[in-house]
């Protein structure tokens, strides 16, 4: 059996990324090891359920969505090199009295509502220069994907993972029972095709033409336009769904819908979205808005800013749209 590395032996040969860089992305890693023990323990710990309050998002939040909220915030407020934060689950921005660094955005706990039902959730998050000199503002989150300086994400499923890119390529670190992040996966990579595709039927009648074409053309299978059969995977889970498709290819879909035609999709751009994006781009797929649209080109202009969200396999992901 060889000897796999752990997160910090990773981090320490990791010639090309910021060493601040490296020290906000182990703070993150160690609040999810701590996020992973309180999800597992689940009932017995009485964290499960709601928290009978609702969010800035205007969702139910789960105890768990709480718990795992401060858990996050307390570590990056420790660390010297988090100037700020922002999370799907507060309000506003916070900042930690330090300029320059970075600042980090996140989703504490993705596909809360599963956490009841025992399927796969995750952690996801940003990491985004912070301006120097000064105390951060809401203004300077809203920085363009492309220019975080790491992303990553960690789902707790049958194993608990942790995926990162922070300079180039995609990395994969299994957690073991001592707690330790050992490096599984050395190099993800998205295959180009795929006939899986990952979206919630059940809003099938609200979707806009080119979607309600594309979905339709994967289900009439063989003998329809795509001449191959399709499988069809929806955990409503992103991190799992994305996780899926970084292992095994695929596409992942939550587009605009006609239900909340103001609401440009369901997903949140700067801790959704652009993390996932840059994973996924790193990982040789594509992530757009809709098949064309490359989401990490979007200039945000609202900290909790929705996007609609077609990624995956690029040459699947480039069907979309297409016409
Ligand atoms: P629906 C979880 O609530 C989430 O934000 C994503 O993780 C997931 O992909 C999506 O919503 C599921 O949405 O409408 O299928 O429940």
């Amino acid at each position: 059996m060889t000897t796999l590395i752990d997160l910090a032996g990773y981090l320490a040969a990791e010639q090309a990324a910021d060493e601040a860089v490296k020290d906000v992305v182990a703070t993150v890693a160690a609040a999810c090891v701590q996020i992973s023990r309180v999800v597992a323990s689940g009932a017995i710990s009485g964290s499960l359920g709601a928290a009978g309050v609702v969010n800035v998002q205007d969702e139910e939040q789960k105890k768990l969505d709480i718990i795992t909220n401060d858990i996050l915030r307390d570590a990056l407020k420790g660390c010297a090199a988090v100037a700020g934060l922002a999370s799907e689950e507060l309000e506003e921005i916070e900042t930690t009295g330090r300029q320059g660094g970075f600042l980090v955005t996140f989703d504490p706990l993705d596909g809360s509502s599963n956490i009841d039902v025992n399927v796969s959730v995750g952690t996801i998050f940003s990491i985004l220069p912070a301006p120097a000199g000064r105390t951060p503002t809401e203004a300077d989150f809203l920085q363009p994907g492309r220019g975080q300086a790491a992303a990553g994400y960690a789902v707790y499923g049958p194993q608990t993972m942790l995926v990162l890119t922070l300079s180039t390529g995609v990395v994969a670190f299994t957690l073991d029972a001592s707690g330790a992040w050992l490096l599984t996966h050395g190099q993800v990579a998205i295959p180009a095709d795929t006939a899986e595709f990952a979206i919630n039927m059940s809003n099938q009648r609200h979707w806009a033409e080119p979607v309600r074409r594309y979905i339709d053309g994967c289900l009439q299978g063989k003998a329809g336009p795509r001449g191959k059969n399709f499988n069809m995977r929806w955990v409503a889970s992103m991190v799992a769904d994305v996780h899926r498709i970084l292992m095994r290819g695929g596409i992942f879909l939550y587009p605009w819908d006609s239900r909340e035609p103001d609401k440009p999709g369901k997903l949140r751009l700067l801790y959704e979205a652009n993390p996932m994006s840059l994973i996924v781009e790193r990982a040789g797929g594509k992530a757009t808005t809709d098949g064309q649209a490359a989401i990490l080109d979007i200039q945000a202009t609202k900290l909790h800013q929705r996007v609609p969200v077609v990624l995956g396999s690029a040459n699947e992901v480039a069907q979309v749209g297409a016409g």
